[in-house]
């Protein structure tokens, strides 16, 4: 009976082991909505906790753009979650539909249970493709990973295209992520951009996430740039 313990004491440790690694960054996923319900810019913060078990989250929002003016804007508290300010940003504020553009900037602060977070921001209604720029900054006191993807049926928070996951650990942090993702020519497309914060005490993260579609001119450009500096080196 002891040893039985003692093995099922061992494989449980071993499979928490196994699983945690994994599980713990696995691919977040958004809210499922196949539509637009208002503009063309939606907000979504949720902590995942649902204590009750009825299948909804008990702390959740997403906002949509009702006026459609490409700002979103949310300040509130979610369950441990004590401070959480969160901006998007996209056209007619910045960017065009053929200048695609999609910023999402979170401060989120945490009670001493810790717990995780996700903030995701998407845009829609995009109607150049190209090679994507995907950028994060910030500091972070737990962990954060960042995910971003498009999708050519145009929907909010929805995964078709990976353009780039990175994860950060405590301290600050920065960086570029280049993808040259083609959407078969198929528009308009939508754009989403996220983390998932996992805070382990009274912890903050704050970072500023970006996604953009640069024109393919100013890449040609950087192309003639380097060849000139090229020729002229060889020249001289
Ligand atoms: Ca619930
Ligand atoms: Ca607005």
């Amino acid at each position: 009976m002891k040893k039985g313990r003692k093995f099922w004491g061992l494989a449980i440790i071993a499979a928490i082991l196994l699983v945690v690694p994994f599980s713990a960054y696995a691919i977040p996923v958004g809210p499922t909505i196949s539509s637009w319900q208002s503009g063309n810019l939606a907000l979504y913060i949720t902590d995942r906790v649902d204590a009750n078990s009825d299948g909804n989250y008990d702390n959740e929002v997403l906002l949509w753009d009702t006026d459609s003016d490409g700002v979103l804007s949310y300040s509130g508290t979610l369950g441990v979650f004590t401070t959480n300010v969160a901006v998007a940003l996209s056209y007619p504020e910045i960017g065009s539909p053929t200048q695609p553009y999609l910023h999402l900037n979170s401060v989120n602060v945490s009670s001493s249970t810790g717990g995780s977070l996700w903030v995701y921001a998407t845009a829609g209604g995009f109607t150049r493709d190209g090679g994507t720029v995907f950028s994060v900054g910030g500091l972070t006191q737990g962990t954060a990973q960042f995910e971003a993807w498009s999708c050519y049926v145009n929907w909010p928070f929805h995964y078709c295209v990976d353009l780039g996951e990175t994860v950060k650990y405590s301290g600050s942090f920065s960086g570029d992520l280049y993808d040259s993702v083609s959407l078969w020519n198929n528009y308009p497309f939508s754009l989403t951009v996220g983390a998932e914060i996992i805070h382990t005490a009274n912890q903050s993260t704050s970072f500023d996430a970006q996604i953009t579609v640069p024109e393919p001119m100013t890449m040609l450009l950087l192309g003639f740039g380097l060849l000139g500096i090229g020729i002229v080196r060889r020249n001289s």
